[in-house]
């Protein structure tokens, strides 16, 4: 099994992680509300390994779960004794560095609230829930209109400090890339953008994450951040020199652990023809070339997945589709209340406060 590098498990949490509270009604006790919390991460179930390895890494606490279709596999800790024990620790240690941190420690201090069971307090649920409302920027979570709890008051979190002018560590950069980075090469086309094959490494985030993308880009030395139209960003590196030189080096030493791998197996090949054939148009390429560039291409991302139940499937860069539907909508903004997402076996409530 791959031992994972503490480094790389902050980076795959930072892009695919949530940390979860869940405040639902629950008639057998005398509040009528019940609280949990969850860490949890969620992937396409070729990485399944991954899974295993985190729990591994975790002490072997918590469960790996699967969808009930087995598209998904998840690993998820549930105990407040062993998230205060072995989660927190952990993160304490490697902190996150994306936006999600304040999340974090919204969560931790959920946590330690739970782990003495002061939620169980007036005082104490209180407490929990100016956290949970910090995150639900309407307070659409349905417990907020309940007469009780309509007026509380989000806690602040520009209270909390998040250590900028960090040097990310590698394997975090490879954590990251693991779960939200890409590798892909584009064929040419006449009356598309690209007149010959392009190749571009890129990562793709929200807005919010721009100065981790712009650290990222720093760390390795090579690529730019775009700013998109629709509240995201994107650190791109498309020079076949610094993607020979500097990209694809980087991932042979600090490794992506999940299934992209092969992906970036593919994509270092096509660069070896592309950076030989630099600077000729696209009539010089041989014959030769041009196929294993082809091969390459059906070898990868969506291409990767091809059987035909998967084919619908959105997103194959490794992370699951519901998860990325989650991001998507918290991005936005979008409550998600009491939804069930088809196929996805996931009964997707207002527990998911603490966006991913
Ligand atoms: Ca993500």
């Amino acid at each position: 099994m791959t031992k994972l590098n503490p480094w790389w498990v902050t980076g795959y949490t930072d892009a695919e992680g949530c940390f979860l509270l869940n405040i639902f009604k629950n008639k057998n006790v005398a509040r009528g509300y019940s609280a949990k919390l969850i860490y949890q991460i969620t992937a396409h179930h070729s990485d399944h390994d991954i899974m295993h390895a985190l729990k591994a890494f975790f002490n072997n606490v918590g469960h790996i779960e699967y969808t009930s279709d087995n598209k998904y596999v998840s690993y998820r800790v549930y105990s407040n004794k062993d998230i205060v024990q072995t989660i927190l620790p952990h993160f304490e240690s490697y902190p996150l560095h994306s936006a999600k941190y304040i999340y974090f420690v919204l969560w931790s201090k959920s946590a330690h609230l739970m782990f003495e069971k002061l939620h169980l307090t007036d005082r104490g649920f209180i407490e929990l829930l100016t956290y949970k409302a910090s995150f639900t920027k309407k307070l659409d979570a349905e417990i907020f209109n309940n007469k009780f709890y309509s007026d509380i008051v989000p806690f602040n979190v520009n209270n909390i400090l998040k250590n900028s002018n960090v040097t990310l560590d590698p394997n975090y950069i490879a954590g990251f890339t693991g779960a939200d980075g890409s590798f892909s090469i584009t064929k040419p086309s006449l009356v598309g953008r690209w007149p010959n094959y392009d190749a571009n490494f890129r990562i793709h985030q929200n807005i919010r994450d721009k100065e981790l993308l712009k650290s990222m880009r720093d760390q390795l030395g090579c690529g730019k951040v775009h700013i998109l139209k629709d509240g995201m960003c994107n650190l791109s590196v498309r020079n076949k020199c610094e993607l020979t030189d500097i990209i694809i080096p980087f991932f042979d030493k600090y490794q992506l652990n999940v299934q992209k791998k092969l992906d970036f197996l593919q994509f270092k090949k096509a660069l070896l023809i592309l950076r030989k054939n630099l600077g000729k148009g696209l009539s010089n390429l041989s014959l030769e070339d041009r196929q294993i560039l082809d091969l390459c291409i059906s070898k990868m991302n969506r291409n990767r997945y091809s059987c035909k139940n998967e084919k619908k499937r959105d997103y194959a860069d490794g992370s699951a589709f519901w998860l990325q539907i989650l991001n998507m909508r918290f991005d936005s903004s979008i409550s998600l209340k009491n939804k069930r997402y088809k196929g996805h076996g996931i009964y997707m409530n207002e527990v998911y406060i603490f966006r991913a």
